[in-house]
């Protein structure tokens, strides 16, 4: 019979839908649980691509081989489905996003059952169900409730082409990431999320977490953790002004102070600044640039003095003049900067520039150059009463003697802003919020969750920046649920990151309409045991939901600290030719015609065989060819399989052997190494023949990555008639170590480098024992007799040849 793959994976697909032997049983108590997690897709209109078959095939891979393992597992898949590209579409050509978005998952959930996945189809979400985002609503509220989240004026990134509101994290070297058009500064009253107050735990528990290395890193940067002090200077003005510094010890270095072109005490001095209209003029310059270009170093720096200012620094109680300068930033710190030009780069550059002091504080300081980079054991100098320590020292005993003296406080700061929570857009989940003009913001009560989203006659966005939902007077126009006045919905809606923050758990149950899952559930399934996901989702994504998992675990909503117990990363799938996939560059694979063309086993073993999973890889056409070979392989060799249920002596060894790498190799994510040993058996098995015994092994080994010829084997061979299971059902094999390397070989033995027989000996047996042994077989006693070994030669476990010579 011919391996006829297109009817295979149809009929096992099939067979899947109708039996589900991949439900999760909430609740077993006679299995351990595994909650396998993969990022679920933005269902976009170009369909499943194969950057998405990477991570999911090594997922699904995972929880196949768990189930086999005798897990109960749980494996879903939901759609992430508000967000722009949907809503461009839907007002490009005047469809209902919902309607897009309907169609798009239709496709979607296609393409994975075409794939093989082994989801449990029965707990399916999609965050744009009104029975989902009740309880998106309903998290927010409680974050409302708990003053977590709440209203602020701000200067917001604002996409002159896609006319929203961007989240600094969507605004890539200044332009915009989705468009790449002009981001610009304005000021709009947001809805934020206070995910600083968990600035520090979401530092600290990341110790309890199996994640790999490099996403603990790229969060703690986020973050930006930064220990110093606040240093008040007295100045020639009425006010004070504060430093937010991580050198103290470099105080008796100061040799100016900046302050950013923003700081409210500049519009307040004004008056008494001789040189305002410079000033005023340098003002306006800087609102033009972005943070990202202002913060650059190696940039040239520019500033103006302020004239007349003059500052003392508490130390030595020497002044110090003051300029505005735009590589301080408003949003940190306090927004002044204490220039130490010997020891920090920005700061000598600009002292340079305005030729200010350079005072060395650091031994090995070198003013032609700042020594930035200084050494926690640099010695300080020139430093009064810290001459002499360590700068590791003398940092704390900066800081102590300043709270002593009361010009400094201790503090800390982060890099990470509060989450601002709200978008002018339609294709998002309302914010269940009245506006009252007596009441102020009030929350809808929860029984009238979910707060639907109206019909609306355009998905457009006005040019005011307002939501479409503001021209839905109807809509808009309600009552106060607090005093039962007059009053108005707010019209934002959340941001894309909304849904995502929690889908994890609404798959623990995702039939409830009491909660968000029941305690049951989320008792049972959490955390999730394994999260695989893109690296591009780190400091969004990752970061937010465990924010909000840690917020509802502090009102006891979830049992656990920490949404996920384990994250990996997968690398990139490039284009042939090393490029990264795009519609414009046309190297885009279509998973559909991989599938069509060879079957979807071959293109989920390929996906694997590509390369190593955390590196990018390219995509090789021609190489998709060797896994359908091999797949052929496998499938003769089962043709040829002899029928007896025994395994063949000769064949325990290679077995074991594979057993052994292929379930390490999954449960550390090798499988391009898990897939190389089983086509190393399959060609020692091929050359050594097989029984149908023999044959299990490798189907069930294979069975996680090629799902569907594994199954109809198991069933032609007569394994799912003997044990009235699918092979998806079946015991994974156990290895034997000592079996895993072979007891005996077969040895040729020569005399005179012709054969004389064959001999069965241990494994790497010595030249004595090869000796010996050959010396027992008859044709190999005639041909020596009366001869004298001079000389043998041994090929170890292949063969031996005995040099003679008349005696
Ligand atoms: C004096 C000094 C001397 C500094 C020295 C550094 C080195 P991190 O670690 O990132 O928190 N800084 C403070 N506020 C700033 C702002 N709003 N805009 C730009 N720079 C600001 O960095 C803290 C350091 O960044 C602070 O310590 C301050 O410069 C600068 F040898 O103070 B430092
Ligand atoms: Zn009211």
């Amino acid at each position: 019979m011919k391996y006829d793959f297109t009817a295979i994976e149809k009929k096992w697909q099939q067979k899947w839908l109708e039996e589900k032997p991949f439900t999760a049983v909430t609740g077993d108590k006679t299995r351990e649980k595994f909650f396998g997690l993969i990022e679920f897709p933005y269902p976009s209109g170009q369909g499943l691509h194969v950057g998405h078959a990477r991570p999911f095939t090594a997922m699904d891979i995972i929880c196949r081989k768990k189930r086999m393992q005798g897990y109960n597992v749980l494996f879903p898949i939901g759609y992430d489905a508000f967000g722009l590209p949907t809503e461009n579409y839907a007002v490009q050509h005047k469809i209902h996003p919902a309607k897009v978005t309907h169609d798009n998952v239709e496709n979607f959930r296609r393409q994975l059952h075409m794939l093989g996945y082994s989801f449990d189809w029965d707990r399916e979400v999609n965050t744009t169900d009104p029975d989902y985002y009740k309880w998106t609503q309903w998290i927010f509220l409680q974050m409302f409730k708990k003053g977590l989240a709440y209203k602020a004026s701000m200067p917001v990134n604002w996409c002159t082409s896609c006319k929203i509101v961007l989240a600094n994290e969507e605004v890539v070297e200044g332009v915009c990431e989705r468009c790449g058009g002009e981001v610009i500064r304005k000021e709009k009253s947001q809805w934020m999320l206070a995910i600083t107050k968990y600035a520090d735990r979401l530092i600290d528990d990341l110790e309890d977490v199996d994640f790999i290395n490099r996403v603990k890193i790229q969060q703690r940067n986020w973050i930006g953790r930064s220990e110093g002090c606040e240093l008040t200077f007295e100045t020639n003005m009425e006010d004070t002004v504060s430093v937010y510094t991580t050198r103290a010890d470099t105080l008796f270095g100061l040799s100016y102070v900046v302050i950013s072109p923003e700081h409210p005490l500049l519009e307040k001095w004004k008056d008494r600044i001789p040189n305002w209209d410079a000033v005023a003029a340098y003002q306006a310059e800087a609102a033009r640039k972005s943070d990202f270009e202002r913060g650059e170093l190696n940039k040239d720096k520019t500033g103006v003095r302020l004239e007349g200012v003059l500052v003392t620094n508490p130390a030595n109680g020497e002044t110090v003049p003051m300029f505005v300068s735009d590589y301080v930033l408003m949003g940190y710190g306090t927004g002044i900067v204490m220039g130490v030009p010997g020891h920090d780069q920005r700061d000598w550059d600009f002292a340079t520039k305005f030729g200010l002091p350079i005072i060395p504080v650091v031994e090995g300081g070198d003013i032609t150059k700042s020594a930035y980079t200084t050494k926690d054991d640099g010695i300080m100098i020139n430093s009064g009463f810290l001459n002499g320590m360590t700068v590791k020292e003398a940092i704390p005993a900066m800081k102590d003697y300043a709270v002593e003296h009361g010009f400094g406080v201790k503090k800390t700061n982060f890099k990470l802003r509060d989450w601002v929570f709200s978008r002018q857009r339609y294709w998002g989940e309302p914010i269940p919020l009245v506006n009252c003009p007596t009441c102020g913001w009030v929350p809808l009560p929860e029984d009238q969750l979910p707060l639907l989203l109206p019909e609306v006659e355009s998905y457009e966005v006005t040019d005011t920046g307002e939501s479409p939902l503001a021209k839905m007077t109807d809509w808009v126009n309600t009552t106060c649920p607090q005093c039962g006045g007059q009053a108005q919905r707010e019209t934002d809606t959340m941001p894309q990151w909304a849904g995502s923050s929690w889908y994890f758990l609404r798959y623990m149950d995702p039939h409830n309409d009491k909660a968000l899952a029941s305690k049951e559930a989320l008792d049972y399934w959490s955390p999730v045991d394994w999260y695989n996901g893109g690296m591009e989702h780190t400091t969004l994504h990752l970061l937010y939901s465990r924010f909000w998992h840690k917020f509802l675990y502090d009102i006891g909503v979830v049992p656990t600290k920490e949404p996920y117990g384990k994250r990996t990363s997968h690398g990139m799938i490039l284009g042939e030719g090393g490029e990264k996939m795009s519609k414009s560059r046309g190297n885009v694979v279509n998973p559909n015609d991989i599938v069509a063309q060879y079957g979807a086993d071959t293109m989920r073993l390929y996906i694997m065989f590509v390369g190593d999973f955390e590196q990018a890889a390219i995509w090789s056409t021609e190489a998709v060819k060797g896994s359908k070979r091999f797949l052929d392989r496998v499938w003769n060799l089962a043709e040829a399989a002899a029928d007896s249920y025994d395994v063949t002596p000769a064949n325990e060894a290679i077995l074991h052997k594979t057993i052994k790498k292929v379930t390490d190799d999954v449960d550390s994510l090798k499988m391009n190494t898990a897939i190389a040993a089983m086509m190393t058996a399959v060609n020692e098995l091929t050359a050594n023949g097989v029984t149908r015994g023999d044959m299990k092994t490798l189907l069930l080994l294979l069975n996680p990555f090629a799902p569907h010829i594994t199954e109809e084997l198991w069933e032609t061979l007569g394994f799912a008639a003997k044990t009235g299971k699918m092979c998806c059902q079946a015991e994974w094999p156990v290895y034997d170590e000592s079996k895993t390397v072979a007891s005996a070989v077969d040895m040729a033995v020569q005399v005179g480098g012709k054969l004389k027989g064959t001999i069965t000996v241990p494994v790497d047996s010595d030249e004595k024992a090869v000796v010996d042994a050959a010396m027992q077989v008859e044709k190999v006693q005639k041909a020596t007799e009366g001869m004298k070994i001079v000389k043998t030669i041994l090929v170890k476990n292949r063969l031996v040849n005995l040099i003679v010579k008349p005696q």
